[in-house]
């Protein structure tokens, strides 16, 4: 196929494969550049198959041999795979090939990461591992010999045997190819153990690098919890003898959901005080319940091909978030998921790359593990949640289990669960899963007579490929509040259907102030015309934890838009009711540091653009900082206290509560740093005995310009830590003034530590560049420049994590004619780049067609 026309898949062409695999028996002879593998696997055509060719993917292979019932044969290698000729009657497909784990920098199949073996196949690996239909919709069960020196060699499932050399693996449950793994290597484990709800004991593992050990204990806890909670919520039992997580330092995402064998890049699951802060701590309980509950949604019930992979991921994100709202504070972790969504969805949605959480076609289908397939995914199921209600839910789920277990599925299968369950039409709910796009509610009210009205209007603005949309089903739940501060009426869902749609209230002895999207009940963006003082009023009053948060929210939007469009000074009333919060010790603090922390500069460019003006980063930056201090002057007499009160001693502790009070504590401090140069800061440093309380200091240092010290102390004492490092990396871009960020960058890429194999390096530096909005986006265009050369080199070694890289510039069309020109003649120079990787043409290409 050549460069220019690259082949595209389409969900309309899906087509079963003709046969079906019965067993596969695998036998790895492990050395670092010629690992061969051997298969042996039992195929049954399939007598009612539509297409009966026989075709196995391969990439990257050396093909040895083949035979075909102990007989050789001479496949005709193609594109991508081989085909053969094959008997009509059952037959066994023997093949030997040849890999090069230690040149595998792609991070794909069989690698190798710090001398350790290890493997990645979701979505499309198994394929550079050996000839085989890697599709998700072949389901088989796995024998696995792995022949090799190190000490220690694990495959999915229960084991079967061990000797000198060798280890043997049976995994009973049949699976597709993308969920299985292999490690090995030397290793140690942290061990544990679970007994499920029937009494089955479940031996648990940790594996991690000698050395590594003390850092597995808090991931082990999370762990048991997650088994714990989903047999409570869901009744879903673990279903092997073992279960082994291991932890690897080069991988190109969170972690790896294979069957019983769970590989976790070391960022998602080693934890200590010293080295972790309390967001790391909370992201790695929620990807260890992740990947643990794919187990069922996932793996035991799979996804039919891979334009409907939102059914595991949609499905396993809302279950993730729902158990972290369990563990710790329910309100706390929708605004923190709201936050996301608009910082990583909302940007998506509305630019060059969006797409439905059910896309129906991809180039290369790594390009597509996106915002809108995770977190859209797993609103729409929030949203289909609230519309049956709970019982409903846990009723449809009961069935999916039942009905599919050991199936690959689609988006229909799962929505005619619910249809069955509950009786309900979900033919316009579907919408949801097949058109992109934020939809757009216009809300405008009216009072007469003790009548109050609402009505709603919606649309959905044009996305690439669908350029007009029909309404969709917006569950919208609303609350009203009496002008003292008093609910009158609870929370309701209203259903929106049409474009246009009123709902009456009645019965109420004076205008009511409205709470609408409550809870945010769904992924949309609201455009209602209010006022700052009822913003005000809602912060203070709103009985709806989430819209008391939204409204603070927007008010600090709108005193930033004012400033960069007006050069109005921060609102006063704004100003007023954050020191009222941030003093008022009855508000729980995870809550108050949430308030207290401004929304993204990024966010205020996207509402810029979306009211029609050009965002300059270098004011919106300005805008921040001058609220900023105006917001440290106001506090000045209380920040010694509030910096008191809300420092947390003693023993560290990780549990949601004091984490919450150490977010404000990092709030304030970072105000206090604004006025006495650093000094409380460099003392947080010197004391912290925890890298919450390390790194918090180090930020407010940074960002003071007076961190040199500090950040040398740093890299001193964390120097053989690579995780550790890559905070340092990221945080001294992070915090650099926006004409100085690309030079940082460019300076850090240059140091001994900066690795670009590691994925973790390379986001650590340039996540951070491109996370800082007014640095990034500087007029020099010396930010876009930096991350194109890089992109470039990092194509030829990791296509994947660099084709990710590439979503930096999806907002390109927001900004002035100027950088528009730069950041498009960027992205032309690496679109024409000789050799480029199909994934990164796929994202440039798609980002340029805007
Ligand atoms: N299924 C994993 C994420 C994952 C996806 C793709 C990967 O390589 C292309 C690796 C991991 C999850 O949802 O956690
Ligand atoms: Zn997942």
């Amino acid at each position: 196929m050549a460069k220019d026309t690259p082949q595209t898949f389409y969900l309309k062409d899906y087509t079963p494969f003709g046969f079906d695999v019965e067993s596969v028996h695998l036998t790895f002879r492990l050395t670092p550049e010629t690992t061969r593998v051997l298969s042996k696997i039992r195929f049954a055509p399939k007598p009612d198959a539509a297409d009966k060719t026989f075709f196995l993917h391969g990439e990257d292979l050396q093909l040895i041999s083949a035979k075909i019932d102990g007989e050789t044969v001479t496949p005709e290698l193609i594109e991508g795979g081989l085909k053969c000729d094959v008997p009509s009657a059952p037959f066994t497909w023997e093949a030997e090939v040849e890999i090069n784990p230690a040149g595998n920098t792609a991070l794909e199949g069989l690698y190798m990461s710090n001398r350790m073996y290890c493997t990645q196949c979701e979505a499309e690996g198994f394929r550079k591992i050996t000839y085989y239909p890697d599709r998700p919709d072949v389901m088989s069960t796995f024998t696995v010999r792995i022949e090799g020196d190190e000490p220690v060699m694990l495959s999915n499932g229960n084991p079967a045997g061990a000797g000198e050399g060798w280890a043997e693996w049976h995994d009973p449950w049949p699976k597709p190819a993308y969920l299985f793994a292999l490690v090995a290597g030397d290793l140690v484990n942290h061990p544990g153990s679970f007994t499920t709800k029937s009494g089955k004991e479940v031996e648990l593992n940790i594996w991690v690098r000698p050395g590594d050990e003390g850092k597995c204990a808090f991931g082990m806890e999370a762990l048991k919890k997650s088994m714990k909670w989903d047999e409570d919520v869901y009744g879903l039992e673990y279903d092997l003898e073992l279960f082994n997580i291991v932890a690897v330092d080069d991988f190109n995402m969170g972690a790896m959901e294979n069957k019983g064998l769970n590989i976790f890049n070391s960022s998602c699951v080693l934890a200590s005080p010293e080295t972790s802060t309390d967001a790391n701590f909370e992201r790695i309980e929620a990807i260890i319940a992740h990947e643990y509950f794919h187990n069922w949604t996932g793996n035991r019930i799979t996804c039919r091909d891979w334009f409907q992979l939102c059914l595991k991921e949609g499905l396993t994100v809302f279950r993730d978030a729902q158990f972290t709202a369990d563990m710790r504070s329910e309100p706390v972790k929708r605004i923190d998921d709201v936050i996301t969504l608009r910082a990583r969805q909302f940007p998506e949605d509305n630019g060059p790359l969006a797409h439905p959480p059910r896309p129906e076609q991809f180039q290369e289908i790594n390009n597509f593990y996106t915002a809108t397939v995770y977190e859209k995914g797993a609103e729409v199921i929030g949203m289909l949640k609230r519309l049956v209600g709970d019982e409903n839910y846990y009723k449809a789920l009961k069935l999916y289990f039942e009905r599919h277990d050991g199936q690959a599925c689609t988006i229909e299968d799962w929505l005619k669960v619910f249809e069955d369950a509950t009786g309900r039409d979900l033919q316009q709910f579907k919408l949801w899963y097949s058109q992109a796009g934020t939809p757009r509610v216009k809300v405008s009210e009216d009072y007469a007579g003790g009548t109050y009205t609402l009505t709603f209007e919606q649309s959905t603005p044009p996305t690439p490929g669908q350029p007009d949309k029909a309404p969709r089903v917006i569950p919208m739940a609303v609350g009203l509040l009496s002008p003292n501060g008093d609910e009158v009426r609870a929370t309701e869902v209203l259903e929106l259907t049409e474009a246009k749609q009123s709902f009456t209230f009645e019965g109420l002895a004076s205008k009511p102030v409205p709470s609408i999207l409550r809870e945010f009940s769904a992924p949309v963006i609201l455009e209602r015309e209010t006022t700052n003082a009822e913003r005000a009023f809602l912060l203070a009053h709103d009985t709806d934890p989430f819209n008391r948060w939204e409204a603070g929210n927007a008010l600090a939007k709108e005193t930033r838009v004012a400033m960069v469009l007006d050069g109005a000074a921060p609102d006063a009333a704004y100003l007023d009711a954050l020191e009222k919060l941030v003093r008022d010790d009855d508000q729980d603090p995870a809550f108050r540091a949430l308030v207290l922390s401004p929304p993204s500069q990024s966010d205020i460019a996207q509402t810029l653009h979306e009211r029609g003006y050009t965002p300059d980063p270098q004011k919106i930056y300005d805008a921040a900082e001058t609220f900023t201090q105006t917001l440290a002057q106001q506090l000045e007499t209380s920040l010694p206290r509030l910096y008191a009160a809300t420092t947390v001693e003693g023993l560290y502790s990780p549990d949601a509560e004091s984490a919450g009070k150490r977010a404000l504590n990092g709030r304030i401090l970072s105000l206090l740093t604004r006025l006495d140069g650093g000094d409380q800061a460099a003392r947080q440093y010197a004391a912290a005995d925890n890298m919450t309380q390390q790194y918090a200091a180090l930020a407010a240092l940074l960002k003071a310009e007076k961190g040199e010290v500090q950040s040398r102390a740093f890299f001193d004492q964390w120097q053989d830590d690579r995780l550790v490092m890559d905070k340092w990396f990221a945080l001294q871009i992070a915090c650099a003034a926006p004409e100085k960020t690309a030079a940082t960058a460019k300076a850090l890429t240059q140091h001994a530590l900066f690795d670009m194999k590691n994925p973790n390096r390379f986001r650590a530096v340039f996540g951070a560049l491109a996370g800082n909005h007014a640095g990034f986006h500087h007029a020099s265009g010396e930010g876009y420049q930096l991350l194109a050369d890089n992109l470039i080199a990092l194509d030829k070694l990791n296509p994947q994590t660099t084709a990710r890289m590439c979503a930096a510039f999806q907002t390109w069309k927001r900004y002035d004619a100027g950088r528009q020109s730069l950041i498009r003649a960027q992205l032309s120079r690496i679109a024409g780049t000789e050799g480029l990787s199909r994934d990164t043409n796929e994202m440039v290409t798609r980002i340029l067609d805007a």
